[in-house]
């Protein structure tokens, strides 16, 4: 079903969709309702551009647009945990030659609020650097987030470096990002792979309680 607040996105209203996501987060509406209403509307901008109705300039204006509601929506997620309920670590990037970042940064702030620490890479990262600092960092988890075809070879070349250090057995590797499916997953060599970001937040608390249960039960 498209809503309203869709169908203004996709056709790049500012206004009304500024002014609908204030007035519903104001009646407390659930913020992750209105943020993949958004995020529909934003894989409708992306077929347009596909379909050469839309072009470059209207993918930066809905990249814009997206952001501006992911600022009014992110307060509204709940509160960030400090340092003693901190479950895990995850080195989190988006690889050379790609720089979105929206999908990546809600993933990033849906982790924090359940207590996995995230050190952001940022965008367009070359894989050296992403190596570097899982030996630096040690984390428990990788995520990859990809919105371009080109980026599944740096990402396969990382995981193949990893696993040449001795460092791929100890780490869960994610992948998503809309372009993304478990094919990419196979091909790359990664644990787990989804477009919501949520399901991934889910599978991370998943393995850390997993880890836990062993861990209590070597110590019996
Ligand atoms: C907005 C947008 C842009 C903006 C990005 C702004 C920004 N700061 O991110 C701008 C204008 C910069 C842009 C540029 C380009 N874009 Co663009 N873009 C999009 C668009 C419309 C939306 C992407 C988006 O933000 N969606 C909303 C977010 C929230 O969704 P998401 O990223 O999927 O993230 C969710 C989940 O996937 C998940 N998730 C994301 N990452 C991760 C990681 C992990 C570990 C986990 C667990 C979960 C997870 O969590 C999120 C929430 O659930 C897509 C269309 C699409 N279908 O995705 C095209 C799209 C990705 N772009 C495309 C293209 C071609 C380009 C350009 C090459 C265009 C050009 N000619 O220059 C450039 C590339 C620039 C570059 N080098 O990176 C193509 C890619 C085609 C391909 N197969 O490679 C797409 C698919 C459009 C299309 N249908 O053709 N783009």
């Amino acid at each position: 079903m498209t809503t309203d607040l869709t169908k203004n996105l996709i056709e790049l209203e500012r206004e009304k969709v500024l002014s609908e996501v204030k007035e519903r987060l104001n009646q407390n509406d659930d913020p992750m309702k209105i943020f993949e209403e958004c995020k529909q509307g934003m894989e409708i901008v992306g077929e347009k551009y596909k379909q050469k109705e839309y072009f470059l300039a209207e993918l930066m204006l809905s990249g814009d647009l997206f952001r501006e509601v992911m600022e009014l929506i992110e307060p509204r997620l709940g509160k960030v945990k400090t340092e003693g309920d901190i479950k895990g670590k995850m080195v989190l990037t988006t690889i050379k030659g790609d720089i979105h970042d929206l999908g990546k940064n809600i993933l990033a702030t849906l982790l924090k609020l359940e207590g996995i620490e995230v050190y952001d890479l940022g965008v367009d990262v070359d894989p050296d650097i992403v190596v570097e600092k899982v030996k630096e960092i040690q984390p428990d988890f990788l995520g990859f987030s990809s919105l371009l075809t080109i980026t599944f070879d740096p990402m396969k070349e990382v995981i193949n470096r990893l696993e040449e250090a001795g460092l791929r057995d100890k780490l869960k590797i994610l992948v998503g990002g809309g372009i993304t499916t478990s094919l990419v997953k196979d091909y790359i060599g990664a644990d787990f792979q989804t477009i919501d970001a949520m399901e991934g937040v889910n599978y991370c608390l998943e393995i850390i309680k997993s880890r836990v249960v062993v861990k209590t039960r070597g110590g019996i």
